[in-house]
């Protein structure tokens, strides 16, 4: 008998219907940015042939050149989120300021980086969608841990879109031939330890001396194979199946590292914690952090919760 799929729809209906007081206003926002997601996935899929290759000719507000694929998955997010009716504030990592809307009834802001890893556009590898979804509160930046619902979408050999909101994680990979995405990683959980590490190692030079030590250790004896793919949602996903630890330190020439808290960060941190694993500053749990600035950045390590603990040791020793 063919098997009987749970589609991403259903799944997030069936959610809703456990919560008495729901209003359906987060599954519609759920189901909008799957739908956007479609999109930028059938253009990533097309680039080398529609002419969305190469750069859109500016800097984003970290002074990094902005791609045309960059831009288009940016626009058309802030489209669908702003024409859902469900959200009062968008923001992004390609935008400087958030976009507010004049929706009175709407009470959840979505933060996103609309395509993580963009430097792998022209040479084909792997790319991603992160976002995060926060309810109206006092202040609009906000810990990590009030976030509500947090997911990627990842276009790599298949794509997959991974969410939680908060009890667990799972994923949903996408039928092109239906158009979509069907439950196929159900409760997904992280591997307790792994032996894989990803970090740009090119920058070993520059790291703080507990982070070289660590390195050192996993290179010891039975060494940790290293896997990095320069896309943080790549990288996250393989750990997040095969367990293992994925860093992005600080260094002396980026005492903060690159990576930014509202966009990249806090949503991977929410998916990797509600899997069972770990993720820390090297001192916090960046969940904790009482966010300052929309674009900061913090250095971060996440994982297997025993690869993660020992990461920290170091930092202690
Ligand atoms: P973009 O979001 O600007 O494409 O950057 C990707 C990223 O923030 C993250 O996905 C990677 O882990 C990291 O940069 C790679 O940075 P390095 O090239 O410095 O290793």
């Amino acid at each position: 008998m063919a098997q009987q799929w749970t589609t991403l729809a259903e799944h997030i209906l069936k959610e809703e219907q456990k919560i008495p007081k729901a209003t359906g206003s987060l599954s519609l926002l759920l189901t909008r940015i799957a739908e956007a997601s479609k999109i930028i996935s059938t253009h990533v899929k097309h680039s080398g042939l529609i002419g969305i290759e190469g750069l859109a000719g500016k800097q984003n507000v970290y002074q990094e050149d902005v791609k045309k694929l960059d831009e288009f998955a940016n626009n058309l997010l802030v489209d669908t989120l702003s024409e859902s009716g469900q959200v009062f504030a968008i923001a992004s990592e390609e935008m400087e300021k958030p976009k507010i809307l004049k929706d009175g009834k709407a009470e959840y802001s979505v933060f996103f980086d609309p395509l993580d890893g963009s430097n792998n556009v022209d040479n084909n590898n792997s790319l991603g969608t992160i976002f995060s979804i926060y309810k109206k509160g006092k202040d609009f930046l906000q810990p990590g841990k009030n976030q509500v619902a947090a997911g990627y979408i990842f276009y790599g050999s298949s794509v997959m879109l991974v969410y939680t909101t908060g009890k667990n994680v799972n994923g949903f990979t996408l039928d092109a031939s239906e158009g979509s995405f069907l439950l196929s990683h159900p409760n997904m959980k992280i591997p307790k330890k792994g032996n894989i590490y990803g970090i740009n190692e090119g920058n070993y030079n520059l790291f703080d001396k507990p982070v070289q030590k660590y390195i050192q250790f996993l290179k010891k004896d039975k060494p940790y194979r290293l896997r990095y793919a320069a896309c943080m949602v790549a990288d996250v996903h393989r750990f997040l199946i095969d367990g293992g630890i994925f860093m992005y330190p600080s260094d002396s020439s980026a005492p903060k590292g690159k990576l930014r808290l509202m966009f990249e960060i806090n949503p991977m941190s929410f998916i990797i914690q509600t899997a069972g694993g770990m993720t820390i500053t090297t001192t916090e749990n960046p969940l904790d952090l009482v966010p300052s600035q929309l674009h900061q950045k913090t250095p971060v390590a996440m994982g297997s919760s025993d690869d993660v603990k020992n990461f920290v040791k170091f930092h202690k020793k």
